[in-house]
């Protein structure tokens, strides 16, 4: 609760511009509970002219180098940039963290770029419980853009597609795993792909393929790219690719599309993490939840009927501990 006010304390320090408030909010999000999502709540509005990008692909690809190299392109264009690397598997090692400052280093001194790193295994939730309220925060603070980095290939449940407005898949030359779960359409197809390390001899048939694969089947007109983030290399085409592509979506209406969908799929989230939560509660706190409890352990019951049973305790406890179903919705 006291994490409650101190979060909505920060809502006008992150809108003003305040760096060191924004560094607190982020850290209140990678917390996750109560504080996060009424400090993703709160901005909800400043969000829409920000542009979500999220660029993923397995570990060393170079998804951290063309970020940065990205940022170098935004800005030379005088844009700012946010860039949120989310690591939904493990906590933080100081190497990771370490070696993401060296990538950034050109940056560290410019206050138009904001790098952060956030670990999320241990937040209730996972990926989307931080970064929904951290992409909100940084809408707030009037990022124009901003980019999460997330390890993956697209198709386990940390998907970072939940919670971006655009997709680009970066592959290293070679590509493996990625193309061939391309190839057999077990993978949402992003939006654009990029081929890092173009320096690398087998860099332009591994584009290749891919656009052969691509071609064959029904989303024929996704970009594939080819990029060189130590050289800056096909960079800026990157960068005008991705304007055209937000350009087109939002034209299309896609963009406004997928934003009512995730907002959606946000708020079902949102209602199962606090239904598990009060479920648990129940089975801890509520005289009749521990009986219950009981009473299936020893057999006496059913655990169909105790589950039964025990939603109805959950959610009379739920609406006398939130004032919910009584007309007090107003009053937090
Ligand atoms: N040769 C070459 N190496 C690159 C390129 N981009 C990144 N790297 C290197 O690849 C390694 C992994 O890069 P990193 O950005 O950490 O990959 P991430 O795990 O996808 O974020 C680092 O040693 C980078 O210097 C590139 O375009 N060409
Ligand atoms: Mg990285």
């Amino acid at each position: 609760m006291e994490e409650g006010r101190s979060a909505s304390g920060l809502v006008d320090r992150i809108r003003a511009g305040d760096p060191r408030g924004l560094g607190r909010a982020l850290t209140l999000v990678e917390r996750g509970g109560e504080a996060a999502a009424a400090l993703g709540d709160a901005f909800l509005a400043d969000q829409t002219e920000t542009l979500v990008a999220g660029f993923t692909g397995p570990p060393g690809a170079g998804k951290s180098t063309l970020l940065a190299a990205i940022a170098g392109v935004l800005r030379a264009r005088e844009e700012r940039v946010a860039v949120l690397s989310v690591d939904p598997s493990s906590r933080f090692t100081n190497g990771a963290l370490l070696g993401d400052r060296i990538r950034f280093a050109e940056h560290f001194l410019d206050d138009g770029v904001f790098v952060r790193s956030m670990a999320t295994r241990g937040v209730y939730g996972g990926l989307a419980a931080a970064v929904v309220p951290a992409i909100a925060v940084l809408g707030a603070a009037a990022f124009p853009r901003v980019l999460v980095e997330t390890v993956g290939v697209g198709q386990n449940e940390v998907d970072v597609v939940d919670v971006v407005d655009l997709v680009v898949l970066v592959l290293m030359p070679g590509g493996g795993d990625a193309v061939q779960a391309l190839k057999a359409g077990v993978m949402e197809v992003p939006d654009v792909i990029v081929v890092n390390k173009a320096d690398d001899p087998r860099a332009e048939a591994t584009a290749v393929e891919l656009r052969r694969t691509l071609r064959s089947g029904p989303t024929n007109r996704r970009p594939v790219l080819l990029t060189n983030s130590l050289t800056g290399e096909g960079v800026g085409e990157l960068v005008g690719v991705i304007d055209d592509c937000f350009e087109e979506q939002r034209e299309s209406g896609e963009l406004r599309h997928r934003r009512r969908a995730r907002r959606e799929r946000e708020t079902v989230r949102m209602a199962l993490a606090l239904a598990s939560d009060a479920v648990w509660r129940a089975i801890a706190e509520d005289e009749e939840g521990r009986r219950l409890r009981q009473e299936v352990v020893d057999g006496v019951i059913g655990p169909a009927d105790a589950g039964r049973r025990l939603l109805g305790v959950t959610c009379r406890l739920y609406s006398v501990t939130t004032g919910n179903g009584s007309s007090e919705e107003s009053s937090g």
